[in-house]
């Protein structure tokens, strides 16, 4: 029944920022699945014994790769598949299940907050036994094999029926379909104080949650709807649909369009939150207001203590370089650990594993701790209820008594989507070239305090990482440069602004970053070299 069935390499197979991302089209060329997977069983090494969590967004292209998978890891002497119901697990569900079950890894096929459909984008995340993403060191080497791939293993087996729960054995292997849900509500409950949101839904608090037609809708009907007492009707675009129905599901004030408007009307319901196609983005809104992801990172840390499962305390906090620094005056203030890190959730995890950390986010909407080891985007809509049933106060009402406290960044980044990649790179090697020419000059009243790359030592494991390029000013106002690391075709610039401000705290963010905006675009010479004028994402 086992089949070896000889290939060619594809030379495109480098994991990016979160995974193997391509456009659908790419990944259906033939092998393409097979050699990625291969590659990884072939640098994993001895599979024997091994059990892996399996599962994904649900997109198009999910059911056959998911096949593909399962007969694969069967071939490749792999004991156990851990499955959700029809294919779907969110990542933030998938970590909970190898920490829980302390399994050996496992795989997310998902492209994330990236559109989907056979026209949009398609992903694989391998995670190893830490419940987070590979290390570089691994998925680099798993690229070298991809190079070098001459045949793969398979068994020659029909499809496997993945909706019904319970055991069965394929090929010799044995494969556990789960219910996706179950246990991440178990872990949820662990964590928040349940019954003080349930109260806050009974004495008539509304929300509206958007899962955007993507995989949380489940999770989301389960946890706000059913066990929390949202009215029936809360969480809108809930079923997970191949195309998302259309929508981009990235939770953000540009493509979750429908929750914005809706907060933003005069009839909002009291809270609103987005995730993206995996789970693990979370978007914060109240009634006519947005609440920043480096203000929320900065907001729950602060708050710990009203949380039943951090009451006790935390370690410390970390954030990507990009994001707003206002976390780093939290931890200041708390007196725990402080910790920047490159763009990637994988960069927390050993800073998790090692207690230096319990809480990190992104400016990208990623927020998470050390319950496991992705960001979880349902977590931290929980989080905010849970800040709000204890102390009565709104989104907005939080938000503005933390900026009194601690003062307010203003931030926001700026994407220039669609470079192609010659120029982004050259872009990228004259700017940071230019760097330390830069050290000391004046643009207006903003002086270049510091201008060089970030480059991460990892106190862990000691590895070194560059990414982007920061220049600071001395007023603690930046500007980060990076190019993504998931997009599926050609280059994105992402230019991260942030002004800090102690007095002036109800501006329009635009208004207070426009002056650096126009630094920013100067030194990097963005619409000479790119030919934009404008950035084509703004968020
Ligand atoms: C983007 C975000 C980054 C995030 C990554 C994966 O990466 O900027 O913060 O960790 O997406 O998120 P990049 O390299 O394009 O800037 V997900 O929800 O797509 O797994
Ligand atoms: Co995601």
């Amino acid at each position: 029944m086992i089949q070896t069935i000889k290939t060619t390499p594809y030379t495109d197979q480098k994991m990016g920022t979160a995974g193997l991302r391509k456009k659908s089209k790419v990944v259906m060329q033939k092998h393409y699945i097979e050699n990625f997977v291969q590659s990884i069983f072939d640098v994993i090494g001895d599979l024997k014994g091994k059990t892996y969590v399996l599962g994904g967004d649900g997109r198009f292209y999910n059911d056959i790769a998911i096949q593909k998978i399962i007969k694969m890891a069967a071939a490749n002497g792999i004991s156990k598949l851990v499955i959700g119901q029809n294919g779907f697990l969110s990542t933030p569900a998938s970590s909970n299940i190898i920490l829980k079950n302390k399994l050996d890894g496992g795989f997310v096929l998902s492209a994330s907050h990236n559109p989907g459909g056979e026209n949009g984008d398609f992903g694989i995340k391998y995670a190893n036994q830490s419940g987070g993403q590979c290390p570089s060191s691994t998925s680099d080497a798993i690229y070298k094999r991809t190079l070098a791939i001459s045949e793969f293993k398979i068994c020659d087996v029909p499809d496997i029926d993945l909706s019904k729960l319970g055991k069965q054995t394929v090929c010799g292997m044995e494969i556990e379909i789960i219910d996706p849900v179950e246990d991440y509500v178990e872990m949820m409950e662990r964590i928040f104080d349940f019954s003080a949101i349930k109260k806050l839904f009974a004495n008539g608090f509304t929300m509206c949650f958007d899962a955007m037609n993507a995989v949380t809708g489940p999770y989301a009907k389960r946890i706000f709807e059913e066990i929390l007492g949202a009215s029936k009707g809360s969480v809108v675009n809930a079923v997970p649909l191949p195309d998302f129905g259309g929508l981009h599901p990235d939770p953000n004030l540009i493509y979750a369009k429908e929750l914005v408007n809706l907060m933003y009307s005069d009839k909002s319901p009291d809270f609103g939150g987005a995730n993206d196609g995996d789970g693990d983005r979370n978007m914060i809104l109240g009634h006519k207001f947005f609440v920043t992801p480096s203000d929320s990172l900065a907001i729950l840390t602060d708050n710990f203590d009203l949380i039943p499962a951090y009451k006790a305390g935390i370690f410390g906090v970390a954030k990507s370089a990009a994001t707003s620094t206002a976390v780093g005056r939290v931890a200041k203030a708390h007196n725990i650990g402080y910790y920047e890190v490159p763009t990637g959730w994988k960069y927390f995890v050993n800073l998790m594993d090692s207690k230096r950390i319990t809480f990190c986010g992104e400016e990208s909407f990623g927020t998470g701790s050390a319950h496991i080891r992705e960001k979880d985007g349902i977590w931290a809509i929980l989080f905010w209820l849970n800040i709000i049933a204890v102390t009565g106060k709104s989104v907005e009402q939080i938000t503005r008594e933390h900026w009194q406290k601690y003062g307010r960044s203003y931030y926001m980044r700026f994407d220039f989507e669609g470079i192609s990649t010659d120029v982004a790179d050259q872009l990228m090697a004259d700017l940071e070239a230019k760097l330390p020419s830069l050290n000391g000059k004046d643009y207006g009243i903003y002086h270049i305090s510091e201008a060089a790359p970030f480059v991460y030592h990892d106190p862990v494991d000691n590895s070194e990482t560059k990414n982007g390029l920061i220049i600071k000013f001395s007023d603690g106002s930046r500007i980060v440069y990076r190019l993504s690391g998931t997009g599926s075709s050609g280059a994105t610039l992402r230019v991260y602004l942030e002004k800090y401000e102690t007095k002036k705290l109800n501006e329009e963010p635009l208004e207070m970053l426009k002056d650096i905006l126009a630094i920013a675009m100067e030194i990097a010479e963005v619409p000479s070299r790119t030919g934009k004028q404008k950035a084509d994402v703004i968020t």
